[in-house]
């Protein structure tokens, strides 16, 4: 485990190294305690360089065997080595020279899930960020790029399956059981995206023709006997690679692709070029075993990776606070595609709803970083919503300001100068501007600057001057070590919507620059002038989630009412109910502290009943639209003293109030929406069953409603169905016999799939209440579950932390004492899965002065401990700070 020097990188302080590696050539001799890898590079130092330059390499709790240079043993004197750094202290006077380094690994015992592991007796590999110098002494940074020819050798016998990135050269038998195989990737990458893999695994072939005609073999690799779960992934495979083709004119590059399953993996999923390694999770699916969010995540992530391609590996980043170079954009990639294969209106509601579950918290609290950071103590722990999500949403509104086309040409642009380069924000700012013509300089803050801005609107309107005005005011809050801010280019869609539904047209505009329905904010303050206007109109805001802002708008309720029946823009009109209800939400958790219960009004209870009756709308909509916001949206909209049990207490009010007002209607259309055809994973079908159990779930608070949700789990015939009755009795019916039953019989029909298991102890997980840190504590001695595996990890914890309000926030600050003696339990063995686990209590300033000081004194309990790692340092502090 790396421990914490206290070090902190600065974009400021990038400077090219001194040296190049343009080949690396590596040999491995897997055994699980003993492998040996064998590096030959080729170092060229760089133009004005001085001979007498030493070149130091990273390494990480490396053990160095050997080491020559250029074909002679070094001596002790020309080096300096520790596990962590091997200097060579006075290199060849020569250009161009070879170094060889021989390291002894220890895969069998990396519990961390960096560098060289295995996993279910499999080898395999994770890189990124900084996990290739466990592997061998490397210039391990992004902007070395080198052209890798890897060789392993293995027992046939352990592992038939030989992998590394790009294309198979060669193979044979090295006898006594040995066998090895060759691989020679053409294009030079940087050493995060290595990869290697070796085992006994089952395959799934395929192949792709791309757009120039090349054929390309595909392989998907899973423990054996699943390879009839891995038929989606290959599926959205060839989807992703088609879509890219005709999305942005890419084309697949090498002779063949291969995935591989694993299922112990810190993240989702990993590009390596040629070879994407996945947690298992994103790849088995079928209609028994995976829910339709199982499905939609396959095809995202799966697209995700193989996007990466070329936003990431062809071009890849300069430095690591270029992060979101590669996943912004790729972000934004796979968003597109999922909204080209499924519901464009439905995928960006979905995709909103993410953005500010995950990252508005992390944008308001102490982990708020710019979308390209300018420092970091730790690396891994900038894999966050912000440069992720925001970093797409960023993109969006580039596409937003430049139209589809200038954007597109952007991207030629981006791909044609960048291609086999380590590139910047700035390059890719550059190409947008360079196409389209336009200043983005502002528009770059969105870059650099953290935090989420506000826009507080206001309207008039003049009767007698036929005019409406929009004064819009930004602001944006201050961050850590950020506390002045500079005004922001904000592309604020809108539109004015007359009494009878439709678009109300204005004769001029004055006071901002208005184009194709956006507004360009770039002050402080605007008065939009709108003239021609007889009538007041109803404004709806931020369509399309044009901007990643908060919006004060003073907007009379009834505004409120007519925009969620009539604008046209389905993500505004979804937007429009969402705020109503939270607007209901806080209103009601304000009466429960002052000890009254909630009431509400019957046009909102009414409301839902026609969103959800109304056959013009897809069933996934309704199905969103009738998802009450959860108790950490509110929290999150409340932002400030924090009981979330009377914030529950209100939820359960309002839900039982909709169930109540509609139970015939909603009873009706859930016999109607029965499935009678068979299962197809499509985002139609998967709209209906999400609708039908959105349903059940009002319903099963009703009389009647446990046997209700036993009838619909003991009928179901997928995963989504039973998991969703699963959930509907366990917390809507907590501790019933029907409850019970259903745990039970779940569990005894899955015991022995974990990925399934991950879904009963995550229904368990986020039971409200306060006896939920005991169900979560019993959990952990539970045989299918293991503090090793990331998976199991983040289903009972991790949604116990952040998806279960009243439970984690136990006012007695029992949620937190277990939960941080788990983070430092899971700490010893994966520091990297720890320290984002403890993120989970970023907003506890934003708790009631209890909770506050009980969830103070779990985060000084971590920070006290000893040896802390990196990683958890790193989260903990600053979450302190
Ligand atoms: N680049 C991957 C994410 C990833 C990052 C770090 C990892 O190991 C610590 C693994 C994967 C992606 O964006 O999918
Ligand atoms: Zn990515």
């Amino acid at each position: 485990m790396r421990t914490d020097t206290g070090q902190v990188f600065k974009l400021e302080d990038y400077r090219p190294n001194d040296y190049l590696i343009p080949l690396t050539n590596l040999t491995f001799r897997l055994s699980p305690e003993a492998t040996i890898v064998t590096a030959v590079l080729t170092i060229e130092r760089r133009d004005g360089i001085s001979a007498a330059a030493p070149l130091v390499l990273d390494g990480d709790g490396l053990t160095l065997r050997r080491a020559e240079i250029d074909g002679k043993k070094a001596k002790p004197a020309d080096l300096k080595v520790t596990p962590d750094q091997l200097t060579i202290l006075k290199p060849p006077s020569a250009h161009r020279f070879q170094l060889l380094i021989e390291t002894e690994l220890a895969p069998a015992g990396n519990e961390a899930l960096m560098g060289l592991y295995r996993s279910n007796n499999v080898y395999c590999t994770q890189c990124e960020a900084e996990g290739f110098r466990r592997i061998t002494y490397f210039l391990d940074r992004p902007d070395i790029l080198s052209v890798y020819t890897v060789r392993i050798e293995a027992l046939r016998d352990e592992a038939p399956l030989l992998l590394s990135n790009g294309n198979p050269v060669d193979k044979g038998d090295l006898g006594d059981g040995w066998h090895y195989a060759g691989w020679h990737d053409p294009f030079p990458k940087p050493s995060y995206l290595f990869a290697l893999v070796a085992g006994n695994l089952g395959q799934v072939a395929d192949s792709f023709v791309t757009m120039s005609g090349r054929e390309v073999e595909l392989g998907i690799y899973v423990e054996r006997g699943k390879e009839n779960l891995a038929g989606y992934a290959m599926d959205a495979l060839k989807r992703s690679m088609r879509w890219d083709e005709e999305a942005f004119g890419r084309e697949y590059d090498l002779d063949v692709f291969n995935i591989v399953a694993v299922s112990d993996f810190n993240m989702g999923a990993m590009e390596n070029k040629g070879l994407n390694i996945f947690n298992d999770k994103y790849v088995l699916a079928d209609q028994e075993t995976a829910t339709d969010a199982d499905f939609a995540n396959i095809e995202a992530i799966i697209a995700h990776e193989y996007f990466h391609n070329w936003t990431g590996n062809r071009i890849t980043c300069r430095d690591w606070f270029q992060l979101c170079l590669k996943e912004g954009l790729t972000v934004f990639r796979d968003h597109e595609f999922s909204a080209d294969q499924r519901s464009r209106a439905v995928k960006r509601i979905a995709e909103v709803r993410t953005l500010r579950a995950h990252q508005f918290p992390e944008d308001q609290g102490p982990l708020a970083h710019p979308v390209r950071p300018r420092r970091y103590r730790e690396i891994n722990n900038f894999y966050t919503a912000t440069v992720y999500e925001k970093g797409s949403e960023v993109v969006r509104m580039i596409r937003t300001i430049l139209g589809a086309e200038a954007f597109r040409a952007g991207m030629d642009l981006y791909f044609e100068r960048h291609d086999g380069e380590a590139a910047t924000i700035e390059d890719f700012i550059k190409v947008f501007e360079d196409a389209s013509g336009r200043d983005l300089s502002q528009f770059a803050l969105w870059y650099h600057q953290a935090g989420t801005p506000n826009l507080t609107v206001s309207s008039t309107h003049n009767a007698a001057a036929q005019e409406f005005t929009l004064e819009i005011e930004q602001s944006v809050p201050p961050t850590p070590s950020e506390s002045r801010k500079r005004l922001m280019h904000i592309p604020l869609a809108f539109g004015l919507i007359g009494a009878n539904g439709k678009p109300v047209a204005y004769s001029g505009v004055e006071g901002a620059s208005v184009e194709d329905g956006v507004i360009h904010i770039r002050k402080r303050r605007h008065m939009v002038r709108f003239s021609g206007v007889a009538e007041r109109p109803a404004v709806s805001l931020n369509r399309g989630f044009s901007a990643p802002v908060t919006l004060s708008v003073e907007q009379k309720a009834d505004d409120q009412f007519f925009l969620a029946r009539h604008d046209s823009d389905a993500f505004s009109r979804w937007q429009a109910f969402n705020t109503l209800l939270t607007d209901v939400l806080i209103a009601g958790f304000r009466d429960i502290l002052d000890g009254k219960q909630p009431v509400f009004a019957t046009r909102l209870t009414e409301l839902a009943g026609n969103i959800a009756a109304d056959e013009t709308l897809e069933p996934a909509y309704r199905a969103l639209a009738l998802a009450l916001p959860g108790d950490a949206d509110v929290a999150r909209d409340i932002g400030r003293n924090i009981d979330p049990d009377a914030i529950h207490a209100a939820r359960e009010a309002l839900a039982l109030a909709i169930a109540t007002a509609n139970r015939e209607s909603f009873a009706r259309l859930y016999d109607r929406l029965a499935d009678m055809a068979a299962f197809s994973p499509d985002s139609t079908s998967a709209g209906r069953r999400a609708l039908r159990n959105t349903l059940l779930d009002y319903l099963s608070l009703l009389p009647g409603g446990a046997a209700l949700a036993a009838g619909h789990f003991q009928s179901a015939t997928n995963m989504t169905d039973r998991a969703s009755a699963l959930g509907a009795l366990a917390h809507r019916h907590h501790g019933s016999p029907e409850a019970s039953q259903a745990l039970a019989a779940f569990a005894s029909k899955y015991a022995s799939n974990p990925l399934v298991m991950d879904k009963w102890f995550q229904i368990q997980a986020s039971v409200p209440g306060p006896q939920a840190v005991d169900t979560v504590r019993a959990l952990t001695a539970h045989a299918a579950f293991s503090m090793a595996n990331p998976n199991r990890v983040r289903s009972l914890i991790g949604t116990f932390a952040s998806a279960n309000q009243t439970g984690f926030h136990r006012a007695d600050g029992e949620g937190y004492r277990f939960f941080a003696q788990t983070v430092l339990e899971v700490e010893k063995r994966n520091p990297q899965v720890a320290a984002r686990l403890a993120t989970a209590l970023r907003s506890w300033r934003s708790l009631e002065p209890g909770r506050q000081g009980k969830a103070r004194e779990a985060l000084l309990s971590i920070a006290s401990a000893e040896n802390l790692s990196a990683d958890l340092r790193d989260i903990v502090e600053r979450t302190l700070a």
